[in-house]
């Protein structure tokens, strides 16, 4: 059993990151079962959500000619504009029913600023603006963040690159994630990760 240094990170199990859903992550569900197994070794458990007013920033909807996958340049940067997904208190939003995860001590929802989105669950797109998970797993005396679930590519790499940058030891469970693969996305995350001093490790290396 994990101890109280250690936190398992649980990104974005989120029906509308499902098969069918708004914003499909192909084969999402499978994480599901890892995801729940993984948790049951693990005292600490954080969730994440992503949590969109329906007037979010990155929504192609909300920009007229534009079409999802697309990127524009706002005033932080490039966004990629994306299906309508995980509007606040929708089905969608909400976590996979399957994921089963009592002990889960918190649960951050992020991009919840209409004009700024946020993949990382510590850092919003703009950089500067912390949701207070870093400063939440500081005080309850973590020192290592084991990431996991939906966008590997996306949610998940934006929170290990941010928590790392925080000065927490970071792992991305591979196996217990699944990636969105835009434009070599998945490649390049991966790269950046590896760069950073992310561990890239499967869910059988995490408990013994
Ligand atoms: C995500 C794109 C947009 C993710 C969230 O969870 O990886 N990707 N919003
Ligand atoms: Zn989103």
């Amino acid at each position: 059993m994990k101890g109280t240094h250690e936190v398992l990170l649980v990104v974005d199990v989120q029906n509308d990151f499902m098969p069918g859903g708004a914003l499909a992550v192909p084969h999402g569900d499978e994480v599901v079962p890892v995801v729940n197994r993984l948790a049951r070794g693990f005292s600490h458990v954080v969730l994440t959500q992503d949590w969109h007013p329906a007037s979010h920033v990155s929504f192609a909807a909300n920009h007229a000619g534009r079409a999802p996958f697309q990127t524009i340049t706002l005033p932080y940067g490039d966004q990629v504009l994306w299906p309508v997904h995980c509007v606040q208190a929708t089905p969608g939003a909400q976590l996979h029913a399957a994921l089963d995860v009592p002990h889960a001590r918190a649960v951050i929802r992020k991009g919840h600023h209409a004009a700024v989105d946020s993949y990382s669950a510590f850092l919003e797109a703009d950089r500067k603006t912390p949701t207070g998970l870093a400063g939440y797993l500081r005080d309850a005396g973590v020192t290592r963040v084991w990431c996991c679930g939906l966008a590997t590519d996306y949610c998940v790499a934006w929170s290990a690159l941010d928590a790392r940058a925080a000065g927490f030891e970071v792992a991305v469970i591979e196996d217990a994630s699944r990636a969105i693969d835009l434009d070599g996305s998945l490649a390049a995350a991966w790269q950046h990760m590896h760069a950073a001093g992310v561990a890239r490790v499967q869910s059988a290396d995490v408990l013994h």
